[in-house]
This record gives C-alpha cells, sequence and structure tokens, in this order.
C-alpha cells in the first residue's frame, strides 16, 4: 500500500486579504491532489488543517469537494483528522469534513479504520487542558495497533521536541508502538524517528505565516509518500508554491538590487525589512517605486536597532512565557486553560474560547480539575 501523508493546507485562507493568496492555497492543493493521482497512491492521509477556520467560505468547501471527487474518483481512501483550524471546540459541534461523500474522518467515536491489513488511528486535535484525554485515546489506538504488523497514528498535535512554545505533549510521552506517526500542526518538513517507527511533519502546502519562511528556503513546501511495506517517507515538492523574496536593506541601492532576485513568471511576496540611520521615509517609496510593479505584495518594516537574529528568530515571541509571567498565581491547569483560551480568543474563535471555558468550569465544578 502506496499512502500519500499531507497536512496543513489551510484552504480558504487569504493572507493579506489578498484574492491571490486564497487561490495560492487552493492551487498547492490541487497540485498535491495531481501528484497523488500520477504516483497512484492508495491512500490519502490528512493530519489537520483541512481548513483555515472552522465554518471556511463556501469557495474553501468547493476547491476542498472538487480535490477529494477527484481522489475518490481514482479508487484513492481519502483519512482525515479535524486540526486545530478547522474544528470547534465545543460539545457536538461537527467538523466541516463531515460534509464530504467517501471521507473516513477519524474522530473520538470512530477512531481507527483498516486498509490493506495497515491499522490507520487518529485523534482530532485536542488542546492541551485535554491532555488526559488524548493520551488515553492513543494509548487505546496502540493497544489495536499490536494486532498489525504495520499501523499508523494520525495527530494533529505540536511535541515539545519540534514546537518548543506551544506544544501540547512531550515527544517522550506519545505512547510507542507505531510503525508511523503522520503528524500536522507543525508547518515546517519534518521527518524523524521515534520508537523504532518514523515520526513526520509534511508541513504546510503554502507558506502560511512569515516565521515558514526559512524553511521553505531551505526545505520548499510539499507532502509525503510513503510505501507502508517499509514506512519510510518520501519526499514531494509541490512546483507553485509563490515565492517569498526577504531580506534587510539599508540602502537605496540594495533595494534596486532586490528586483534581481524576482524570478520570471511568478510574481512574489517581498518582506522587506529597512534598518539603520538613513531616512526611512526616502527608503520606503524607493522599495515602492522599484519593487510594487512586479511583486504580488510588498511588506515593509522598520527595524530600529541592527540584528543578526532578526530571522532567525522571526515573529516567535514566547507569549506562553510573558502570560505564565503574568498569571504567576494561578495552579498549572488554570494557566494552561488560560493559555488556550488567549489563543483561541487571540484568533477570533469566539465560540471556540467559550466552547473551551464551558468544558474547563463543567471539569472544574465536579472537582476533577484541582
Ligand atoms: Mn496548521
Amino acid at each position: 500500500m502506496l499512502f500519500a501523508h499531507i497536512a496543513d493546507t489551510h484552504l480558504g485562507y487569504r493572507q493579506f486579504n489578498l484574492e491571490e493568496r486564497e487561490l495560492d492555497f487552493y492551487r498547492a492543493w490541487h497540485e498535491s491532489v495531481d501528484i497523488m493521482i500520477s504516483e497512484g497512491v492508495d491512500v490519502a492521509v490528512h493530519s489537520g488543517d483541512l481548513f483555515d477556520e472552522p465554518r471556511p467560505p463556501i469557495r474553501a468547501l468547493v476547491e476542498a469537494k472538487r480535490g477529494i471527487k477527484r481522489l475518490t474518483s481514482k479508487g484513492v481512501r481519502v483519512v482525515m483528522i479535524p486540526g486545530n483550524h478547522d474544528m470547534l471546540m465545543r460539545r457536538g459541534a461537527m467538523a466541516p469534513h463531515a460534509i464530504f461523500d467517501g471521507v473516513d474522518v477519524l474522530t473520538l467515536d470512530r477512531s481507527s479504520i483498516v486498509i490493506d491489513d495497515v491499522f490507520i488511528g487518529g485523534v482530532p486535535y485536542l488542546s492541551k487542558s485535554y491532555q488526559d484525554i488524548l493520551l488515553e485515546n492513543i494509548r487505546g489506538l496502540a493497544g489495536e495497533a499490536k494486532d498489525y504488523k504495520q499501523s499508523i497514528l494520525v495527530l494533529h498535535q505540536g511535541l515539545d521536541k519540534y514546537l518548543p512554545y506551544e506544544y501540547e505533549l512531550g515527544a517522550g510521552e506519545l505512547p510507542e508502538g507505531f510503525s508511523y506517526y503522520a503528524m500536522g500542526h507543525v508547518h515546517s518538513r519534518i521527518e524523524d524517528e521515534y520508537a523504532g517507527g518514523h515520526i513526520c511533519y509534511p508541513g504546510s502546502t503554502e507558506i502560511w505565516r512569515a516565521d515558514e519562511v526559512a524553511d521553505w528556503e531551505k526545505s520548499g513546501k510539499g507532502f509525503l509518500t510513503v510505501d507502508a511495506g517499509d514506512m519510510r517517507p518520501r519526499r514531494v515538492d509541490l512546483s507553485c508554491v509563490r515565492p517569498v523574496v526577504r531580506a534587510e536593506v539599508s540602502s537605496v541601492e540594495e533595494i534596486s538590487a532586490l528586483s534581481g532576485r524576482f524570478e520570471s513568471g511568478s510574481r512574489p511576496v517581498v518582506s522587506l525589512r529597512i534598518r539603520g540611520d538613513e531616512d526611512f521615509n526616502v527608503l520606503y517609496e524607493k522599495a515602492k517605486e522599484v519593487l510594487s510593479e512586479g511583486s504580488l505584495y510588498l511588506d515593509v518594516r522598520k527595524i530600529s536597532a541592527p540584528t543578526d537574529e532578526t530571522f532567525a528568530r522571526g515573529e516567535a515571541i514566547d507569549l506562553k512565557v510573558l502570560l505564565d509571567d503574568a498569571l504567576g498565581g494561578l495552579e498549572e491547569d488554570e494557566r494552561i486553560f488560560a493559555f488556550d483560551l488567549f489563543k483561541r480568543l487571540g484568533h477570533g474563535d469566539v465560540e471556540g474560547g467559550q466552547g473551551l471555558a464551558d468544558d474547563f468550569y463543567l471539569h472544574w465544578k465536579r472537582g476533577e480539575g484541582q
């Protein structure tokens, strides 16, 4: 059995509120589907964040449906779990995946499927507040997987080893015994080994946030194909990803030189950081004059102090540490709840925050959380 492992397609995302950027994410999805079909995969495993939000725009639903239909009409089985972006954390809520025919959506109620003697188990995204439920479910699946020679665990979670600030699990806490851990959530491309099996994040299929640019420059974007015989991941690179040209500049000459880095055909996103003592406005005007036409979007920011670390650190301010400082007097589970709530509300997900709060206080009132 040959399967594709894909994740974090974020259909419906519209970076800079540009239609072109919304279309870029659909293009990456359809190129992925094309390649899955031409490579002859038997199963497509999607590890969450198919959509960018739990109530996707109609266009995103239509594009998802088209891709899924193209796969299933070629006999490709499609197995998915909801990620943190495409599920409302609320009792009785349904992930948008539920509207598609012919897709096996793994949920807490129906968490595994066997295809060609390969056990595929999965748990939808659960935030850190639900760590116990997550581990309990994975342990249950590990027990079932024992009866099969080959087994795949599908998760949409951050592990501390790969996502140091916002993880839900320590890498060592993951139950052993699966031959392949099909992960989603981390947007960079990671292929690693764990307890005698393979553990992989295929990464996002397009550049979703500025801090993904470094990984894209190094590794590109795409997904993985895996032969269940040996479970070795093989990278598939997408060719349609819109390039990002990023630079830190301090002079008019440096700005003029940048347009030479534009590839013909695809208008890049230009991410420009202006430093130094020269007049910011002069450089900003120059950037607009030289770079606007050939680029899709010009993102210009001023940086006050010169630093080599600006891009290496990206925008990863450790909010968890800041919040932990501010909430020092609270219990551990209350701080975890506060951080989850902060993340939900920070994404504008008021309903998700409400659901999280309902669950937390229900749990707490029963005295289980203390
Ligand atoms: Mn994601």
